[in-house]
């Protein structure tokens, strides 16, 4: 109990709440593998990862580094280009949307809650993620609703920086895009390479531990949930709102 109060005074006292995507908001890995599966076999591929195998490879940011990671290692496999992965890829991207957009990924336990209570409190509130941006519209379309940017005042994806976590390089663009200290801030993980990347920007780091990296070593994050129900609950003396 004590770990949770602890977590939830972090969170009420920051400025800015900074959020992973993938595991964190939402449990998107298990589509993302049936999404790569379903490209492999379009691709003429006897590609098949099963969970044990994605864990493994999830070691990898980045769905195109992914592929590449994996194709490395296979004695037999054909040649393959960038430009085919970056195919595999496609293919794999418009499966992972169709596969969302059944509403069949809703957001974790307290994530809705949590963003209300901190726009409540006039927190601000930011995306930090590998993935891309149409993977996150998908995503949050379908959990939030079509306006849901108007929550986030920065939103930085994969492609928008030159190294994907464990580099800071996404929450690095956050605190720039905000003008915050990274002291004022958290972030929210559910990865060893999310809590990497986020502590090499020196900012505080809440786990909210996931399917796949549910038994990994988060002793550097400042406090490890199994999810964020605890968290939304306001204080029973309010606190003062941010300021801007
Ligand atoms: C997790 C990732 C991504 C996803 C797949 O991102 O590493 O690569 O597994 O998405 P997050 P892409 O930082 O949100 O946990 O295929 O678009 O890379
Ligand atoms: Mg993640």
């Amino acid at each position: 109990m004590q770990a949770e109060s602890g977590a939830a005074r972090l969170v009420r006292n920051a400025a800015a709440l900074i959020f992973d995507v993938d595991g964190t908001l939402a449990e998107t890995e298990e589509l993302h593998r049936r999404a790569f599966n379903h490209a492999f076999t379009r691709h003429g591929l006897d590609w098949h990862w099963d969970r044990a195998a994605y864990k493994d490879l999830l070691r990898v940011t980045g769905g195109k580094e992914r592929i590449r990671a994996f194709h490395t290692r296979q004695w037999t496999a054909p040649p393959l280009s960038d430009a085919d992965i970056a195919a595999l890829h496609g293919i794999k991207t418009a499966h992972y949307a169709e596969l969302v957009e059944t509403g069949c990924c809703p957001l974790r336990p307290g994530v809705a809650d949590l963003l209300t209570a901190a726009r409540a409190r006039g927190q601000r509130l930011a995306i930090a993620t590998t993935t891309s941006h149409g993977n996150i519209d998908a995503l949050l379309s379908r959990a939030v609703g079509a306006g849901w940017t108007a929550d986030f005042d920065a939103i930085v994806a994969g492609d928008d920086v030159r190294h994907k976590k464990p580099a800071p390089d996404v929450y690095l663009e956050v605190l720039a895009r905000l003008k915050l200290a990274p002291s004022n801030c958290v972030a929210i993980e559910d990865s060893t390479n999310g809590l990497i990347a986020a502590a090499r920007a020196d900012i505080p780091v809440l786990v909210t531990r996931s399917l796949f990296f549910r038994d990994d070593d988060f002793s550097a994050a400042r406090f490890v949930l199994d999810d964020l129900s605890k968290l939304a609950a306001e204080p029973k003396t309010a606190e003062q709102p941010h300021a801007q």
